[in-house]
């Protein structure tokens, strides 16, 4: 069947949202990202900004190299959603189904809602005037037969452009002698191997089909049908609430080794998480653990968990994980909750049948030791946002103080506890020097113990 289907994409998203809310910065080069002396990234940056060739996903350091009078920004993550659902509300007016595929950008299915591609001409141009009149803000709009042609439409004429793709002819004509990675789908490494292989433009795809399906299997099959104009892909109704995994993750600003610190930090993400799942009426049925080396290398654990909505279950669940891989120095840490459902109304835990610890009245105490350990004041209740929670990991890196090795043995020899791990566990301690492979043996041991409180089994 014939479709007829709108992409929509907001231009330079995060950036002009600032500017729209700061006039002072526009015609400035304005760049939304981690903070500029940090190792994080670039998310995106406005016009004026890539005009020095400042782009998502470069490394911060290096935007503030080529831009260094640019005015660098931390997201704003609250006043994005807020502008993602008002838009979202727009769009969805105009679509029999509409996919939103991230929190400025959809796909619009409006086969049946305009019937013809001169009407849908007259919802595009709406859906951009409605979306400047009630948000300020600017968006390109590609209308085309097909989900990739109208992908590739809204971004020819970017930003504030309309284009339009009516027919697999026309999108062959388009793209026809264009380099290999300005079609849809295909990534830098694909681009690579094609180029290796002498594959340069959509003619050489076309020239070379049967070598590309070889080289690429499915992936090449779709590029090739793409070569020809074939696109027969739906618009599937998606919403970001329908997320089917919901994650956390930050990179820390040095590497860190402490088992402790990395499961305080782990607290946090699982709250995080949560939060979010619960923002959404929604929560994991498995909890996952991500962590990546100093040297790239990373691994994930995961683990079934039904009904998952409990930020202290998350916790528990991922520092056990977290025991389990191997002891090196950490530079990104992350959870999720996976197979995502819609949250149960709340039942009472076993616990709290029997009288016992209701979960948030737990976390608000784990939340008040955290807060003495670091020396910071974490908010009651647990509201850690996309906003807070680099530096509050931060925070907690570089306030970890007494929790270092040093004390860590002290308390221990303090507690009298050097013969129960020696007898227990085969550990030895030796005072004034510690291998700190063997530290990670023993963090585990205590992390259910605060350390300040640990108490010598014999007395003192
Ligand atoms: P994009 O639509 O890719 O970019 P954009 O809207 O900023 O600019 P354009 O005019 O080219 O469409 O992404 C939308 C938002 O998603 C963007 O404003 C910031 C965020 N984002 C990241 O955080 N990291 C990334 O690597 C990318 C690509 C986007
Ligand atoms: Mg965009």
């Amino acid at each position: 069947m014939e479709q007829i289907i709108i992409h929509v994409d907001m231009d330079a998203f995060y950036a002009s949202v600032e500017m729209r809310d700061d006039p002072s910065l526009i015609g400035k080069p304005v760049i939304i990202g981690a903070p500029p002396d940090t190792r994080g990234v670039v998310s995106t940056c406005n016009y004026e900004a890539r005009k020095y060739g400042v782009h998502s996903a470069m490394n911060i350091k290096e935007a503030y190299r080529l831009c260094p009078d640019g005015v660098f920004l931390t997201p704003d993550f609250r006043k994005y959603h807020a502008v993602s659902d008002q838009i979202h509300a727009i769009w969805e007016e105009y679509a029999g189904a509409m996919e939103a595929i991230a929190l400025d950008e959809a796909y619009l299915d409006v086969t049946e809602t305009a019937g013809t591609f001169d009407r849908a001409r007259g919802f595009a141009h709406e859906i951009k005037k409605r979306v400047l009149d009630e948000t300020g803000l600017s968006c390109s709009v590609g209308l085309a037969y097909s989900k990739i042609a109208a992908k590739t439409a809204s971004e020819e004429n970017k930003p504030n452009g309309y284009f339009e793709i009516l027919t697999a002819e026309d999108f062959v004509n388009l793209m026809m002698d264009r380099d290999v990675r300005d079609i849809y789908t295909v990534g830098v490494k694909t681009a690579e191997k094609l180029h290796a292989a002498g594959i340069h433009t959509m003619r050489d795809i076309r020239e070379n089909s049967s070598d590309v399906i070889s080289m690429l299997g499915k992936h090449g099959q779709m590029i090739v049908d793409l070569a020809y104009g074939h696109d027969d892909s739906r618009v599937v109704a998606y919403r970001p609430e329908d997320a089917k995994s919901i994650s956390r993750e930050l990179t820390f600003q040095e590497d860190v080794f402490d088992f402790w610190l990395l499961a305080d930090v782990l607290l946090l993400l699982s709250v995080s998480v949560v939060n979010r799942a619960r923002s959404y009426g929604l929560c994991g049925n498995g909890v996952s653990l991500k962590v990546t080396y100093s040297d790239m290398k990373g691994v994930t654990r995961s683990k079934v968990v039904k009904y998952c909505d409990d930020p202290l279950t998350v916790h528990r669940e991922a520092v056990s994980m977290l025991e389990e891989v191997s002891t090196r120095p950490i530079r990104l840490i992350g959870v999720g909750v996976y197979n995502v459902t819609p949250a149960r109304a709340k039942q009472m835990t076993l616990d709290q049948m029997a009288g016992g610890k209701d979960s948030d009245t737990e976390l608000d105490k784990a939340f008040e030791v955290l807060s003495k350990r670091y020396k910071m004041d974490l908010v009651k209740g647990g509201d850690i946002g996309w906003d807070n929670l680099h530096s509050l990991a931060e925070h907690m890196r570089t306030h970890r103080g007494q929790r270092g090795s040093d004390y860590t043995i002290y308390c221990i020899e303090q507690a009298g506890l050097e013969r129960v791990l020696s007898d227990r566990d085969g550990i030895q301690i030796v005072s004034g020097h510690h291998p700190s492979d063997d530290l990670f043996l023993i963090a585990p041991l205590f992390f259910d113990m605060d350390v300040h409180h640990v108490r010598a089994p014999h007395g003192e």
